[in-house]
């Protein structure tokens, strides 16, 4: 489901964090399915593989751990030959086994996997039958239509692979915030450790917490009597950076392993909130406080807000703080105030009308993650999670959960083993029993049931009635035409039993644009019968999006923010779904698992 690079880099050459080095070994147990599959052969090893890989990627600990304490066989689904191979990468930073799968394929077909929309099944045929063995044959092949005529690949198929070899090329230098926070934040927490700094901060988009991130800004506040070359030294040393592209006494640029730029910036305590604001941008917010800056007489710059006057006569050197007594500079709240504005939260800083709200003192009180009371879209072993309805109930209640929903998939999606009726009706029952046995949170029996291609949905409604609560998602044709995607929703919202809309477009960031609805026709038919939109937490879903998510509120639509969580680790992508709606301007009053137990069976019972 991710698109992370199949390829393996240098061998546990850097470790960003402890966890990185489950994550390097799920790409290589991944890769190693691939192959198989486009080998066509040990197909049970694929499967074995895949799932495997996907053991290491949700595992709540450091699979080091389990090798040192010699409980790596004690992990269910990881056999011998797969124990081996981390063994073997453990021990020597490098898998042997892994190596003669990976070589036993032409070295092209391997980058191939990460084009959005290429599966193994595909690049199989295309290698065997067209003899192409890497991206640039592929896309001459294309361009030469060399495919034309292929079995099982018709038109559409090829225009869905050249729409992902463009926005493979496109998603190059943007990475996604999921990988870009937790390096953003861990490399503030080792500068602030740094002897001579004051203060340090994220700023830029990742401050903003935009959904994908371009470069990280980091801004520190240095004592005055500390040497910045010698703080931009030890930065630079930080084991998080592989390449310096510049060093200097304000400034210093790096990438790290994973080709990530971040730029540090150095400046004096006095100067910091000033230069925070500055580089947290974004650039029109800040186009458009430095205007009225100038409106009132003043200007303001990284440096801080000055007389305007006073500024035109005063000294200045480049990379200095001008010398005169600034109107403010020390903090962000004190730079907002003297322009004559409330704070401004920077998830909001978009020039999207905060600047007018903020003068107004009309911002909203922006929602978060404290104040979401349960998750209405969980998966678990019934269909495609890993962990069971208590496990995932018990890391619910640790999260302080009154409520969670457990809605495995439906019928149609049949890779991700969809419960039939029968089963669904027994995985109900499972449920309630499970509902009866755990203290503290209320558990519902529910459903993500697919939306099928025409509205109807997965289930009838004798079925349906017996659940707590119905999530309904689009999971397979998500290339319609704007008419027939936006009547196929509109059925879904108008059933009666149906209480969530799941990830509504089905939008993946980076790889697939999702169905082109027309959601103006959608939200006010949603607000008015009662069906919650969600934003989808998961990465790289994110669906809806903030701009949507923020015209959805418009139009008096309740939101529900969910995980989607496949396992017990997934709870955690919770703070993803906030951010999103931070950016859109949503409160608690917006959002359904803000409310009480008896407020989200309200809304729920209203509809029926
Ligand atoms: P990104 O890195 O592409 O995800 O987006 P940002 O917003 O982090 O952009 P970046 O890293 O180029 O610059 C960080 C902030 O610095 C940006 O949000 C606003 C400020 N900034 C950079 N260049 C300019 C500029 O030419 N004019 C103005 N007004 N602000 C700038
Ligand atoms: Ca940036
Ligand atoms: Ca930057
Ligand atoms: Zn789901």
């Amino acid at each position: 489901m991710d698109n992370r690079a199949t390829s393996v880099g240098g061998a546990g050459a850097l470790q960003l964090s402890p966890m990185s080095l489950n994550h390097e070994l799920a790409d290589i147990f991944r890769t190693m399915a691939a192959v198989f599959e486009i080998k066509g052969e040990s197909i049970f090893k694929a499967i074995a593989f895949s799932k495997v890989s996907r053991i290491l990627n949700d595992m709540t600990f450091d699979i080091r751990k389990a090798y040192d304490d010699g409980t790596l066989a004690q992990i269910e689904g990881i056999g011998a030959s797969s124990r081996k191979v981390i063994e073997d990468y453990l021990k020597n930073g490098r898998s042997a086994d892994f190596e003669e799968v990976s070589t036993s394929v032409p070295a092209g077909l391997l980058p191939m996997l990460e084009i959005p929309g290429l599966g193994p099944k595909t690049i199989a045929l295309l290698w065997k039958e067209r003899g192409v063995t890497n991206v640039e044959e592929l896309v001459k092949a294309i361009d030469e239509g060399k495919l034309d005529g292929l079995k099982g690949i018709g038109a559409k198929k090829i225009d869905s692979i050249k729409q992902g070899i463009a926005l493979r090329a496109q998603a190059k230098g943007r990475v996604g915030i999921v990988e870009a926070l937790p390096i953003g934040d861990s490399l503030v927490e080792r500068v602030r450790a740094l002897k001579g700094i004051k203060q340090a901060e994220v700023a830029g988009s990742l401050r903003r917490r935009k959904e994908t991130i371009g470069d990280v800004d980091i801004v520190a506040a240095i004592d005055g009597k500390v040497d910045p070359s010698e703080i931009s030294a030890e930065f630079v040393k930080f084991p998080e950076v592989q390449h310096i592209l510049g060093q200097g006494t304000s400034k210093a640029s790096v990438l790290t392993a994973g080709g990530l730029q971040v730029d540090l910036r150095l400046v004096p305590e006095e100067n910091f909130g000033a230069a925070l604001l500055y580089f947290t941008g974004s650039k029109d917010h800040n186009v458009r406080i430095r205007s009225r800056a100038l409106d009132r007489g003043m200007t303001l710059s990284e440096w801080g807000l000055y007389d305007l006057a006073k500024y035109e006569k005063a000294e200045k050197k480049t990379a200095e703080a001008p010398k005169l007594k600034p109107v403010a500079s020390k903090t962000e709240a004190d730079i907002y105030k003297a322009l004559g504005l409330a704070y401004v939260e920077p998830e909001m800083r978009e020039d999207r009308g905060e600047v007018a709200l903020a003068e107004a003192n009309k911002l909203p009180k922006l929602i978060t993650l404290a104040d979401i009371r349960g998750d209405l879209h969980t998966h678990t072993t019934a269909s495609d999670g890993i962990a069971s309805i208590e496990e995932m109930a018990a890391a619910a209640v640790a999260l302080g959960y009154k409520f969670l929903a457990i809605t495995d998939h439906s019928k149609s999606q049949v890779i991700a083993n969809g419960l039939t009726a029968e089963r669904l009706l027994k995985h109900i029952a499972a449920i309630r029993k499970a509902d009866g046995k755990v203290k503290g949170i209320k558990l519902l029996a529910g459903c993500e049931v697919d939306i099928l291609v025409d509205g109807r949905l997965d289930f009838e409604e004798a079925v349906l009635k017996e659940l707590d609560i119905v999530v309904a998602s689009p999971h397979v044709s998500l290339k319609q035409e704007s008419g027939k995607a936006t009547d196929r929703l509109k059925r879904a919202i108008d059933t009666r039993y149906v209480n969530i809309i799941g990830h509504p477009t089905g939008r993946l960031i980076n790889s697939r644009e999702g169905l082109p609805l027309d959601l103006a026709q959608l939200f006010p038919l949603a607000a008015k019968n009662g069906t919650a939109m969600e934003i989808n937490a998961g990465y790289p879903r994110l669906d809806l999006n903030e701009i949507n998510a923020r015209a959805a509120i418009e139009a008096g639509v309740t939101l529900s923010i969910n995980t989607d969580a496949h396992s017990t680790v997934g709870f955690g992508e919770m703070i993803y779904g906030i951010n999103v709606a931070r950016r859109a301007g949503v409160m608690v009053s917006h959002v359904l698992n803000c409310m009480s137990f008896t407020d989200v069976m309200t809304f729920i019972e209203k509809k029926r």
